[in-house]
């Protein structure tokens, strides 16, 4: 029930008071593309385009990447629209990956004629229960069937988008209702409910915490917006901080206890409490082994979380933010006298760079970019070589800035979901690193980069191959290699072809030349072309022995 009415009911198409809803809510762009389905949408879209961008791709793939690599760099709710049927399975890779990733991202749906929804009929564009599909892939959806409840659909949408855990929504609309009109109020955002702070819970946290001898703090993308409470908290405790992936850039790279995978899988060996900041930790009970007496803490925005693997000692649900901020209140109280482990830290972190100097190729490359990377830029991780050594050794200054799939760990997802990135950041520098396999997926985007002038920046590692996969087969299969060769395009020629700046790269020292001029050129996108060999495996350094 609404206590006051927001504003005055005035006629509206429902695709008009959905977009209306999108600008209430700080929304500036939607990634889409059209559809005989949505041209009611888009006609709502053209009228209020001073207010809202319409930003179109080349396949649907691209609008629902781009929209996710925009939540991702943001923080803040994104949206992208798409025809019923296959234009909802061509976006359906990047919903399953926003889902894995907790990103805020709506999808507008198309639909056949309201009333022969289920009928089976053969309309253009059916699908046999559309409403279930979606439901397999988010949390929230609904299906807007008048005008009049256009604006609150999309409102209760968006709320549920950050509720929680956060995540996509999706709404449906049908082709022959989002140009009706009617009377509409327009519902502005709705209050996101928090839960409640468990504060015995934090005190018990803070003694557990105190009293460690060696605590570990391990942070995952729920731990992104809070950046802050988490470098204090390890300052406090001396405590060492792992991120890998997602949790990259919460504590700084430069700071000695922001530590890497290996030395992180190290100290779990060691720590008697862990603290668990919006991470499943996954690699931790499953593959570094739980059975050991480890007092495990966890912050969690959804409860059901906590205890998938193994039951936490202490479990602390909500948004990480505010659950540290009241953490760092209290353990002054209960914390023992902590002597700096800096040294330490720097000393073991050095010893396994040395270890990892097996991955000289990688690391050389990865070099270059940092050294041209400006600080608060983004890298755009991909399911690549080069990718899986950022993970591992790429420094990361600030969060947000480090953008890796989550467990979906899909090919192809980085050059689009980099671009919605650099489309969303306009301000700061974006950097996409790929395969020459995973840059074909959407390569055809780079019309899209070029009609809406985003200045992304993306490096293609080409060794004529699905690389990790060749190796697997060489390695594990007795050679026998099959489909794992590629032929590419020239990727100079065909990425000029587009429009784009285009150069190759020999080399770390010609990449960081190139690069240097592709960063200053802000007026469209730049492809690099980096011809490789196969590279060292990396895996050794990823999944490590079991202890218990
Ligand atoms: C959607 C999806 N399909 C398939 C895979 C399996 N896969 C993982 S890595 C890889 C090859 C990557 O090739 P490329 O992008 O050229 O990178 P390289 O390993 O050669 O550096 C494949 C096919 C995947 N992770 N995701
Ligand atoms: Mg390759």
């Amino acid at each position: 029930m609404q206590k006051k009415k927001p504003s005055k009911a005035a006629p509206m198409t429902a695709a008009e008071a959905v977009v209306a809803t999108l600008i209430g809510h700080r929304l500036d762009t939607v990634y889409a593309l059209p559809g005989v389905q949505n041209d009611f949408l888009f006609e709502a879209l053209f009228k209020f385009s001073d207010r809202l961008r319409t930003v179109h791709t080349r396949h649907e793939q691209g609008a629902a990447y781009m929209a996710l690599g925009a939540a991702l760099a943001t923080g803040k709710p994104q949206a992208y629209a798409v025809v019923p049927g296959p234009g909802l399975l061509n976006s359906a890779a990047a919903l399953l990956t926003a889902f894995s990733m907790n990103a805020p991202m709506l999808a507008l749906v198309g639909q056949i004629p309201d009333a022969d929804i289920g009928k089976g009929l053969g309309h253009l564009h059916e699908i046999r229960d559309q409403k279930g599909i979606i439901e397999r892939l988010v949390d929230h959806t609904a299906l807007i069937r008048k005008p009049e409840q256009a604006s609150r659909a999309t409102a209760l949408a968006l709320r549920a988008m950050r509720t929680g855990r956060p995540g996509p929504a999706a709404l449906e609309c049908a082709i022959d209702m989002w140009g009706r009109s009617a009377p509409v109020i327009l519902q502005p955002p709705l209050p996101v409910p928090a839960p409640r702070l468990d504060i015995d819970a934090i005190r018990r946290a803070a003694k557990r915490l105190g009293a460690a001898k060696r605590p570990l703090i391990i942070c995952g993308g729920g731990a992104q917006d809070a950046a802050v409470e988490v470098t204090a908290l390890s300052a406090m405790l001396q405590a060492p901080v792992l991120g890998y992936r997602r949790g990259r850039g919460v504590l700084d790279s430069r700071d000695p206890l922001s530590v890497t995978l290996p030395l992180g899988h190290e100290l779990w060996g060691e720590a008697d409490v862990v603290l668990g900041v919006g991470t499943r930790l996954l690699m931790q009970f499953r593959e570094w082994g739980a059975g050991r007496d480890v007092t495990v803490i966890r912050i969690d925005a959804d409860r059901a979380e906590h205890h998938r693997w193994r039951r936490p000692t202490i479990a602390l649900t909500g948004d990480a933010k505010p659950i540290l901020q009241k953490l760092l209140a209290e353990l002054p109280a209960y914390n023992a006298k902590r002597t700096s482990r800096r040294a330490e830290m720097k000393e073991r972190q050095a010893a396994w760079r040395k270890r990892m100097g097996k991955l000289a190729p990688q690391i050389a490359f990865l070099d270059a970019i940092r050294a041209e990377l400006p600080e608060n830029g983004i890298l755009v991780d991909e399911v690549t070589q080069i990718g899986f050594a950022a993970r591992l050794l790429f420094p990361v200054y600030q969060p947000r800035t480090f953008l890796s799939p989550g467990y979906q760990d899909n090919l192809g997802w980085g050059f689009a979901t980099a671009l919605g990135a650099q489309d969303a950041r306009r301000d700061v520098p974006v950097v996409a690193i790929s395969g020459d396999g995973g840059f074909m997926f959407t390569a055809s985007e780079l019309a899209t980069a070029m009609r809406h002038r985003i200045p992304l920046v993306t490096i293609v590692f080409n060794d004529g191959a699905f690389g990790n996969v060749r190796r697997i087969q060489q390695e594990r299969f007795g050679n026998r290699l099959i489909g794992s060769d590629l032929a590419n395009p020239d990727f100079v020629p065909f990425a000029k072809s587009f429009g784009a700046e285009a150069a190759r790269a020999n080399g770390p020292d010609e990449l960081r030349t190139a690069l240097r001029r592709a960063l200053a050129h802000r007026d469209g996108p730049t492809v690099i072309e980096v011809p490789v060999g196969a590279m060292p495996s990396p895996w050794e350094f990823i999944h490590m022995e079991r202890f218990v």
